[in-house]
C-alpha cells in the first residue's frame, strides 16, 4: 500500500510559522486500525521520530475530564499546590525545569506511574484535590500504556524484533519507570501576548512518548535541516514521539526529535504527555537483531539509572546521547 503523507498548509495541525524556515516536511497522520499502521509508524519513526495517530480507541470524554480536573488543580492557591512541590523531580513544579537551573513560562506536575516509585510529592497532589482527579490520571495512564505498547508491538513486529514483546514488556511491567507530566502554559494578560520560552528546546530520553494538548498552539519540532515548525489544534488525536532510548536501541535507525513550546497566545495551554520508560535496572544498548556487524554498533551500553542519573545532571538543551556514543 502506498503512504500518502499529509500536505502541510497552514490549516492542517501542523503548519509552518512565518517567522520559522519554510519547511516542506509533513507531520505523518496513522490510523491506528489500518493494517499497514506498522509500516507507516516505523517509516515515520526512522524519518521524523514525531507522528499523529487516530483511531486510538480512548473515550473522548476521559480527556475532557481529565483536562478539566487538571485545570482546577491549577486553578487552586498557590500556596495549596506547593504543598506538592518542590519537585523531586515528581510532584507540582513552578517555572523551574529539572534540577540545572532551567526555566519556562510554566507550572506542571510529573507523576510517576508506577506506585512503587512514587514520592510523598506525587501522593500531595492528590491530597489537594477530589479522588475524580486521581482516578481520572490513573484510567489515562493506563490508556497511554495500552497504546504506547500497541505501537511498540507494531514496531516489533514490523523490524522482526526477537524475543516478542522485547520492546513493549519494558513498558508493561510493574517496575517500568514511565510517568505522566501536565503542563499548564498560564494565559497572557497582555496585547499581544509576549513570546515566552514556555518550554525549552530538548530531546527526551525515554523510549516513546504520547502527548496531547487542548486545543491552543505552542508546540515546535525541529527538522533535520535545522528549521521549527508549529504542531497545534490537537485535542482529540495524540502524538508520538520516538526518544532518545529507542534510537539507542535502534542503533540510530529511529530518530528522537528536538522539540520546545513557546507560549505567545493569550489563551493558556494544557499538555499532556506520557513518558514510557523501562524499569531502573534495564540495560540500553542496541538490539543484536538490529546490528549485524560489532563494529556497526554506534553506542555502547547503560543501565536506564545511569543514563538518567546524567540526565538529572545535564541542563534541558544539552546533547544527552553522547554519553552512549563510543569513543
Ligand atoms: C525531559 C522529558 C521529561 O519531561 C522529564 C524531564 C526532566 C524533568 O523535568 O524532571 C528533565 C528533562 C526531562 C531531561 C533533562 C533533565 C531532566 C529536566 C532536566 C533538565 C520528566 C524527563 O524524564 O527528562
Amino acid at each position: 500500500m502506498v503512504v500518502l503523507l499529509q500536505p502541510v498548509t497552514f490549516n492542517s495541525d501542523v503548519y509552518v510559522n512565518p517567522k520559522c524556515k519554510p519547511s516542506p516536511v509533513p507531520v505523518p497522520v496513522i490510523d491506528l486500525t489500518d493494517a499497514d499502521a506498522k509500516t507507516q509508524i516505523v517509516k515515520a519513526c526512522e524519518e521524523l521520530g514525531f507522528f499523529k495517530v487516530v483511531n486510538h480507541g480512548v473515550r473522548p470524554d476521559l480527556l475532557t475530564q481529565l483536562e478539566e480536573e487538571a485545570n482546577k488543580f491549577f486553578a487552586m492557591p498557590q500556596y495549596l499546590k506547593e504543598k506538592a512541590g518542590p519537585p523531586d523531580p515528581f510532584g507540582y513544579g513552578s517555572k523551574r525545569i529539572g534540577p540545572s537551573g532551567d526555566m519556562g513560562w510554566l507550572e506542571y506536575i510529573l507523576l510517576n506511574a508506577n506506585h512503587h516509585l512514587s514520592s510523598t510529592k506525587t501522593t500531595a497532589v492528590f491530597q489537594q484535590t477530589h479522588a475524580t482527579f486521581r482516578e481520572a490520571v490513573e484510567e489515562y495512564m493506563d490508556e497511554m500504556k495500552r497504546m504506547a505498547c500497541n505501537v511498540l508491538e507494531m514496531v516489533e513486529e514490523e523490524l522482526s524484533i526477537e524475543p516478542k514483546e522485547k520492546l513493549s514488556k519494558l513498558v508493561k511491567v510493574e517496575e517500568s519507570d514511565s510517568c505522566l507530566r501536565v503542563n499548564h502554559y498560564p494565559e497572557k494578560e497582555e496585547t499581544p501576548a509576549k513570546e515566552e520560552i514556555g518550554f525549552g528546546e530538548h530531546t527526551d530520553p525515554q523510549l516513546i512518548s504520547v502527548l496531547r494538548s487542548n486545543d491552543t498552539e505552542g508546540l515546535q519540532i525541529c527538522l533535520k535541516d535545522g528549521s521549527w515548525v508549529n504542531c497545534w489544534r490537537y485535542s482529540s488525536v495524540f502524538f508520538f514521539k520516538s526518544e532518545i532510548y529507542i534510537q539507542v536501541m535502534t542503533n540510530g535507525r529511529f530518530k528522537s526529535v528536538k522539540h520546545r513550546v513557546l507560549t505567545n497566545t493569550k489563551r493558556s495551554r494544557l499538555s499532556m504527555i506520557y513518558f514510557a520508560g523501562p524499569p531502573l535496572t534495564e540495560k540500553i544498548a542496541p538490539m543484536s537483531c538490529l546490528v549485524l556487524k560489532q563494529e556497526d554498533r554506534l553506542y555502547k551500553e547503560l543501565t536506564w539509572s545511569q543514563y538518567k542519573s546524567h540526565c538529572y545532571k545535564s541542563k534541558l538543551g544539552d546533547y544527552r546521547l553522547g554519553v552512549f556514543e563510543e569513543q
